[in-house]
């Protein structure tokens, strides 16, 4: 196991973990580095630096290092495809998009990337990735057939069938932006679905949380990490309360 995972299952023996999500497209290396501090400060565990469109070097790889420069959080990449990566990151998200209707999201980016990531040194993290309800630009850009809000169990079983594929990692994605987050229903039942099974993978949510009473109902359902992007672009001045909220409530 790398170290990046290690530090992070460490951890979750404590405490529930929250990731900052950074768009390069949409952040300057500046806005970057704000972003990283204002993340480590409100108890954020890590920076994520992925978007569906428009990420291109060298933009990719100054995001990540004035991210690392500002804090000391591991940075890790969430690439919609393979010009997602860059060897200046510590870890990357080595996702397949279960519920995608396009094998190029199941093996073919995989074919590609996985090359490239050993090259570039990076700590692969398994990590099977489930589009929920709205979807957002992942689910159109990743042709998902995403699982509709009102079927949990469909989403809990997706989260199943991943972490028994081995995935360290089952990231139920509402998609950045979504009106309504991932129900908390679809988490708890792929929570309890997973630990039947005996497995420790963690179970990720994002996408759409934008308050401390949507990241609680997330924490209780069973929730191992919160993803917020959008949170911290619009009112940083919040995200400390949703990162603590989330841990604690
Ligand atoms: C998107 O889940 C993340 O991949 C974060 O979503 O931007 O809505 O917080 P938001």
């Amino acid at each position: 196991m790398g170290r990046v995972l290690k530090a992070l299952l460490e951890k979750r023996k404590r405490t529930r973990l929250h990731f900052t999500l950074i768009d390069p497209d949409k952040t300057t290396p500046p806005e970057a580095a704000t972003i990283a501090k204002s993340a480590a400060d409100a108890g954020s565990d890590a920076i994520l630096v992925g978007g569906s469109l428009g990420v291109l070097e060298p933009r990719l790889s100054e995001v990540v290092r004035a991210s690392k420069e500002a804090s000391s959080l591991p940075v890790i990449l969430f690439p919609s495809n393979v010009n997602g990566l860059t060897a200046e990151a510590d870890a990357v998200l080595f996702m397949y998009l279960l519920n995608s209707i396009d094998p190029y999201y199941l093996s073919g980016a995989q074919l590609q990337g996985a090359p490239l990531v050993l090259r570039m040194g990076l700590e692969p993290i398994p990590t099977a990735y489930i589009i929920v309800g709205h979807g957002g630009a992942a689910g159109y850009v990743g042709a998902a057939r995403p699982v509709p809000y009102e079927r949990p169990d469909i989403a809990a079983a997706y989260a199943l069938a991943g972490a028994m594929m081995g995935a360290r990692i089952v990231y139920l994605e509402a998609g950045s932006g979504a009106p309504r987050p991932v129900p908390p229903e679809a988490v708890s039942l792929a929570r309890s679905l997973i630990d039947r099974a005996g497995l420790d993978t963690m179970v990720a949510v994002g996408g759409g949380v934008k308050n401390p009473e949507a990241a609680c109902a997330l924490g209780r359902a069973g929730a191992d990490i919160l993803v917020t992007g959008t949170l911290v672009e619009e009112d940083p001045s919040s995200l400390p309360e949703v990162v603590d909220t989330f841990k604690s409530c």
